[in-house]
C-alpha cells in the first residue's frame, strides 16, 4: 500500500477517487513543489514543446505551491472539457481507462520527499499535475488522451493491454516531438524529471526513432532507468491520426510477431540526431 492509500483509506470512493484535502498540505510539501517547479522551469525553457509551456501558463500552474485540483479543473474544463480527479496512487487499469475515456485525469496528491527529488518509482502530484496536465489544455492532445482511454477499455476487455501500454509509455510518458527548432519534450515522465529532460534530448546514447504505431507496440520498455529508445512524432495531429483506428487487427498481428528489445534498432527505423547541448541547468 503506497502512502496515498494509507493516508485516507477510509474515504476512497468506488471509482478510487477521493478529496484532495489541499488545505491539509504542509509548508514543507509546498516547498518541495516550489523546488521541483523552479528546477524544471530552468531546464525546460528551451527543451519542452511550446504547447507544454503554454498549458502551464494557461492553467496558472506556478512555483507558489501544489495547485488546487478544483481550480485547475475549472480552467481545464472550459478549454478542453477535462477535469482532474484525485486518486491515492496507481489505480487498476480498467478504473484508469474509464476515467480517461470520460475526460477525467486521475492525479495523485502526495508529493515526493526530499530524498526522492531525482527519482521515484510511483507517480506523485508533481509528475501528474506538472508532467501530465499542461498538455490536456491542447485540444488535439486532449482528444488523444480520451481516445487512449477508450482504446484501453476495449483492450482490457480483450486482454491485449501490453501492446497498448507501450503506446502510452512511448508517447504520453516518454514522447519527443520534432519541431523547426529541434527535438522537444512532450512526455510527462521526461518533463517531470531533471536528468531525463537533458538526457532524452542531448545524450548520444539513446536511440531516437520516428514514430510508427506497430514499431512502438512491439517494443518493450524499462521502468527503472532512463529510456534506451525515444519515439519522435512530427505533430500531435500525426499521433492522433496514427492511432484513431480499431487496434484489434494490429493486436492480432502482434500476437504472432515477436517483440523488440528496448534498445533495438532496425534497418527501416528513421533515426533522429540528438539536439546540441542546451543551457546546462543545475
Ligand atoms: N493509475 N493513477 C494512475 N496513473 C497511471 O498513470 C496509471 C494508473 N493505472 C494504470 C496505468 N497507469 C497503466 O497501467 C496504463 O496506462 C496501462
Ligand atoms: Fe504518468
Amino acid at each position: 500500500m503506497t502512502q496515498g492509500y494509507r493516508d485516507h483509506a477510509a474515504e476512497i470512493r468506488d471509482d478510487f477517487t477521493r478529496d484532495q484535502h489541499w488545505e491539509k498540505l504542509t509548508q514543507e510539501e509546498h516547498a518541495i513543489w516550489r523546488f521541483l517547479f523552479e528546477r524544471q522551469a530552468r531546464i525546460l525553457r528551451d527543451r519542452a514543446v511550446p504547447a507544454f509551456i503554454d498549458g502551464l501558463s494557461g492553467l496558472g500552474i506556478a512555483a507558489d505551491g501544489v495547485p488546487e485540483f478544483e481550480r485547475l479543473s475549472d480552467v481545464l474544463e472550459k478549454t478542453t472539457g477535462w477535469r482532474i480527479v484525485c486518486v491515492p496512487g496507481l489505480v487498476p487499469d480498467d478504473v484508469f481507462f474509464r476515467h480517461l475515456s470520460e475526460r477525467r485525469f486521475p492525479s495523485t496528491s502526495f508529493i515526493r520527499t526530499r530524498e526522492q527529488l531525482d527519482y521515484l518509482q510511483e507517480p506523485d502530484v508533481f509528475h501528474d499535475i506538472y508532467g501530465h496536465v499542461p498538455l490536456l489544455m491542447n485540444p488535439v492532445f486532449a482528444d488523444y488522451m480520451q481516445a487512449y482511454g477508450q482504446a484501453g477499455l476495449r483492450a482490457d476487455a480483450r486482454h491485449c493491454l501490453h501492446n497498448l501500454a507501450r503506446l502510452y509509455w512511448y508517447t504520453v510518458e516518454f514522447g519527443l516531438i520534432a519541431t523547426d527548432d529541434g527535438l522537444r519534450i512532450y512526455g510527462s515522465g521526461i518533463a517531470s524529471s531533471k536528468g531525463e529532460s537533458i538526457y532524452a534530448l542531448e545524450d548520444r546514447r539513446p536511440n531516437r526513432l520516428g514514430f510508427d504505431l506497430r514499431r512502438v507496440m512491439r517494443t518493450r520498455y524499462r521502468i527503472d532507468d532512463f529510456q534506451e529508445t525515444y519515439f519522435v512524432i512530427r505533430s500531435f495531429e500525426e499521433l492522433f491520426e496514427e492511432t484513431a483506428q480499431d487496434f484489434q487487427p494490429i493486436y492480432d498481428e502482434m500476437a504472432s510477431a515477436g517483440d523488440y528489445g528496448p534498445g533495438d534498432v532496425l534497418p527501416e527505423d528513421r533515426l533522429y540526431q540528438p539536439n546540441p547541448p542546451g543551457a546546462e541547468a543545475a
